[in-house]
């Protein structure tokens, strides 16, 4: 599948495009129903919080809001789905770099009482760089629109900054950043067909709303690096592309070449405190 010249420019100009088409309908369908029963085998309802279950009003119905890092739990599922669909190949389309597999996550929306997810960015949470080949691939296992939730995006936004950001009351794992920050005259919805991806840089500001319909609204999100990349944080650090046996049987075809992994930059050491003597002068100290 090859993006057309207006597609690449549209990723680029907005921060995020639409692909229709990209896994067949019944293929998502199957990830959808998959992704589901992979998320009752340890849901809890009773269990408090809002990182795993979206409840109704009342309290009385709580359904799966969350799955952490399919892939890791059932490869041979999640692999073949990802790495013998077109998706891989438009990621490195967009970015010109080979895609390193880091982390994924399936988000559902259940009907009716699916959870709005505050505007964020996701580079706020990955502080991975470069951050231009940092990029989001949103499977649609539905077909997603305002009533059940799209992902919506600030036009643009991936060319400013990072921005300071604090825990959402409620929901106090997602941060967010002030309001004031967002420049909601340049939301735009990503309504998309079941098999469709969105993709988004990872610097764009988006969000999603709460599922008002009687619908679901399922979607994996899939997220790539480049091959030199740094981080500040420990994201690198769980990356699946250092766990190769998660490639196994399925997919050693598919497996990141040695020299494709990233190379991860030492971070930068602290100044030393103020009167250390220069490394040459304390060695002759030692000496
Ligand atoms: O699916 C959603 O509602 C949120 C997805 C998201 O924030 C992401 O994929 O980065």
């Amino acid at each position: 599948m090859k993006l057309t010249r207006e597609q690449y420019d549209t990723y680029w100009k907005r921060g995020w495009l639409v692909v229709e088409g990209v896994f067949p309908a019944e293929v998502a369908e199957r990830a959808a129903q998959h992704s589901l029963d992979l998320a009752m085998k340890t849901f809890d309802a009773s269990a408090p919080g809002t990182y795993h279950a979206d409840r109704s009003a009342d309290g009385k119905v709580a359904l799966p809001r969350k799955v952490h890092r399919p892939f890791e739990q059932d490869p041979n599922f999640y692999g073949p789905l990802i790495y013998e669909s077109p998706m891989l190949g438009l990621v490195q389309q967009l970015t010109g770099s080979v895609p390193i597999f880091t982390i994924d996550q399936v988000f559902f929306k259940p009907p009716r009482h699916g959870s709005p997810k505050a505007y964020h960015q996701d580079n706020a949470y990955f502080l991975v760089r470069p951050d231009d080949q940092v990029i989001t691939a949103w499977i649609a296992m539905d077909d997603v629109d305002e009533g059940n939730g799209c992902l919506r995006y600030i036009d643009g936004s991936h060319l400013g900054e990072i921005l300071p950001c604090k825990p959402v009351p409620g929901f106090e794992h997602d941060l967010t950043p002030e309001p004031s920050a967002i420049d909601m005259t340049k939301e735009s919805l990503a309504i998309v067909k079941k098999g469709g991806v969105v993709f988004h840089h990872s610097r764009t500001l988006h969000t999603s709303g709460s599922n008002t319909s009687d619908r679901w609204r399922r979607g994996y999100a899939t997220h790539w690096i480049g091959a030199r990349s740094t981080c500040d944080n420990t994201t690198l650090d769980h990356g699946y592309f250092r766990k190769p046996e998660l490639w196994n049987g399925w997919g050693e075809k598919f497996r990141a070449k040695e020299s494709d992994l990233p190379i991860i930059t030492p971070k930068p050491e602290a100044p030393p405190p103020p009167g250390t003597p220069p490394p040459a002068v304390a060695a002759k100290a030692r000496a």
